[in-house]
């Protein structure tokens, strides 16, 4: 419950980040669901969303929100979403979630990256949360085997099929030290669709929930 109430904390504070009247770009995860919950309370009014998962979509329209396709939006001032890990420069490791893809094609359209998280979330190195690689079924095996030859341990997250159709490998034991370089190099791996590191599409700013409030991190 403790944990539910950081996160509840840190989706109340994102609603400070949110333009009356624009079109918002919104991320995936139980932090998300809270912050919409909180959006829809809040009576902000927003010209639409656009959203990184079919999960966010039914959520966004259950609180009365317009959803945007992705594909006709131009542009986005922000983008708020939470994060499996996230170090001292605003680096994140997502795809807990499943949908790291889209999360990424929605954060490329957006200038600025909010990220909501509890504490926990808070690491010095990338790397203890098992790495989410979206991946093309026939290219799993080679990939386990490149990601064995870095020393990781990486294995077919079972029963899942992305939004994309794809399949999700997590992958143990890396100690991600350099995220923008480790990212660009698994990036270009035939088969790999999507890493869930976001070096590139860092947080500009984080909201932390810890028990002493909110913590804002600008990076
Ligand atoms: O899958 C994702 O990238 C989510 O954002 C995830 O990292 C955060 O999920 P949580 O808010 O449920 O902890």
């Amino acid at each position: 419950a403790h944990q539910n109430e950081l996160k509840r904390q840190v989706a109340q504070a994102a609603l400070a980040y949110v333009e009356p009247g624009s079109v918002l770009g919104v991320g995936t995860g139980s932090t998300v669901d809270l912050f919409i919950a909180a959006l829809a309370a809040s009576g902000i009014p927003l010209a639409g969303a656009v959203s990184s998962s079919e999960r966010s979509t039914q959520a966004l329209r259950a609180a009365g929100i317009t959803v945007l396709e992705a594909a006709a939006v131009e542009r986005l001032s922000t983008y708020i979403d939470g994060a499996d890990e996230i170090d001292p420069k605003g680096h994140m490791i997502k795809g807990g979630g499943a949908a790291l893809t889209r999360e990424k094609i929605v954060a490329d359209l957006a200038d600025r990256f909010v990220c909501i998280a509890d504490a926990s979330k808070c690491v010095e190195v990338l790397g203890r949360f098992p790495l989410p690689v979206e991946v093309i079924p026939m290219a799993a095996p080679k990939l386990i085997r490149r990601f064995a030859e870095l020393g990781g341990q990486a294995s077919l997250r079972a029963g899942c099929v992305t939004d994309n159709g794809q399949h999700i490998l997590d992958v143990r034991g890396l100690a991600i030290t350099d995220p923008l370089a480790f990212e660009a190099e698994i990036s270009q791996w035939p088969g790999v669709v999507t890493v869930g590191i976001f070096a590139r599409h860092r947080a500009r700013v984080a909201l932390i929930g810890a028990a002493e409030g909110v913590r804002t991190l600008n990076f």
